[in-house]
């Protein structure tokens, strides 16, 4: 019999223990080291300053990783799914965070809009096409846009699924206040907005779960002009759950890039008290697991999961909860497989818009403020 090595003795953590990375993976700071090739990873947000009530969701990322302690490897089988994504084709690592900051809005997209892109630019693991495709833990919603941006400069305009209570299609003049700047624009009710205004939205999207307060039907009727089919809340056990997914798939066509995004909202604050705008009458979370595994035949190029607010959760529910959506569209993107034959912009066309994003002085980004300089040419 051999003696046990250090691995042997030393290399088993419980659930339980260790440095909380998102399900126990690998991670990198993947912004820092272009050199990591990986399939998918989960990418931290955490911005909240573009929050119009509560705000806390810059703690969202945290708390998902906590919460996703109880998933390993080892045992991440998904009886679903039938299929453990840990244990597969995919490389899967854990990213890090985005360094973004809370003092100015307009640098913050800036710097996320570029993360985004430098993250996306890159080829995954198995494809010399296909970019990684990556699960972001927001943050407020208004992190989608930054990731569409950067999505769409890859597979042009996006069908976005979009599991919320609030329909996030509102212009910005429909906030109370006299005041407006370019930068007001841009808040976590006004992002799929100004997506569709930046052309990166497709003409086949749809809200799930939806419950909001509105300013008046004008809302929907604003909301269709952006062609978005809507299932309200309701629906799923007035009409059933067959209704709602059959509604997702007649609405979003098979194999065209898809962004899935996961408002946790769009649970009931029975489950999902730890966001900012929480609104009674929501879905549970086996309906939305079920939804989104009946739906894992789309092709997801990005996804993210977002207001997952820990200081207004109770018991690890509702990061536990984004820890699932984020383990359940994982799967997905495994199930689905490779995504090369949805890449329409080829690779010299990418790769030159890289080559706009010039680092000044290679070797030494640091400057005095210890921020990475930056010139756009
Ligand atoms: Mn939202």
């Amino acid at each position: 019999m051999r003696l046990p090595n250090r691995a042997d003795l030393w290399g088993g953590y419980w659930p339980f223990q260790g440095i909380n990375t998102f399900a126990h993976l690998e991670s990198h700071n993947c912004l820092l080291e272009p050199e990591q090739h990986y399939d998918i990873a989960v990418i931290g947000v955490p911005f909240d300053t573009a929050t119009s009530y509560r705000p806390g969701a810059r703690f969202g990322p945290r708390a998902i990783r906590t919460a996703s302690q109880r998933q390993t490897s080892l045992r991440g089988f998904n009886q679903r799914a039938m299929m453990n994504p840990y244990q597969n084709w995919a490389k899967i690592v854990d990213c890090g965070d985005i360094p973004v900051t809370p003092m100015d809005n307009e640098l913050a997209f800036k710097q996320m809009t570029m993360a985004f892109e430098e993250l996306i630019y890159r080829r995954d693991a198995n494809s010399t096409l296909a970019p990684p495709r990556y699960v972001a833990l927001g943050g407020d919603h208004s992190v989608l846009l930054p990731h569409l941006r950067a999505l769409h400069s890859i597979y042009g305009p996006l069908n976005v699924i979009h599991f919320d209570a609030h329909l996030d299609t509102w212009t910005p003049e429909g906030y109370p206040s006299y005041w407006h700047s370019d930068q007001s624009e841009l808040n976590h009710g006004s992002m799929l907005w100004k997506a569709n205004q930046e052309g990166l939205t497709s003409t086949h999207n749809i809200h799930a779960g939806l419950r909001t307060k509105l300013s008046g039907v004008e809302d929907y009727i604003s909301d269709d002009e952006q062609h978005f089919e809507r299932i309200y809340a309701d629906d799923i056990w007035v009409e059933g759950v067959k209704y709602v997914i059959d509604k997702i798939l007649d609405t979003v066509p098979k194999d065209t890039p898809t962004y899935l995004s996961v408002d946790i909202d769009v649970l009931d604050p029975g489950f999902g008290s730890g966001t900012g705008t929480q609104e009674p009458g929501g879905w549970l979370p086996r309906e939305l697991l079920y939804v989104l595994r009946a739906i894992d035949g789309l092709n997801i190029v990005g996804a993210d999961v977002v207001e997952v607010s820990p200081a207004f959760d109770n018991a690890e529910i509702t990061a536990t909860n984004g820890a699932q959506v984020a383990y359940e569209i994982i799967t997905s993107m495994v199930k689905k497989g490779k995504t090369d034959d949805l890449v329409k912009n080829n690779t010299p066309q990418t790769t030159a818009k890289m080559t706009n994003h010039q680092f000044i002085n290679e070797e030494e980004t640091i400057s005095k403020k210890g921020i990475k300089r930056y010139e756009e040419i």
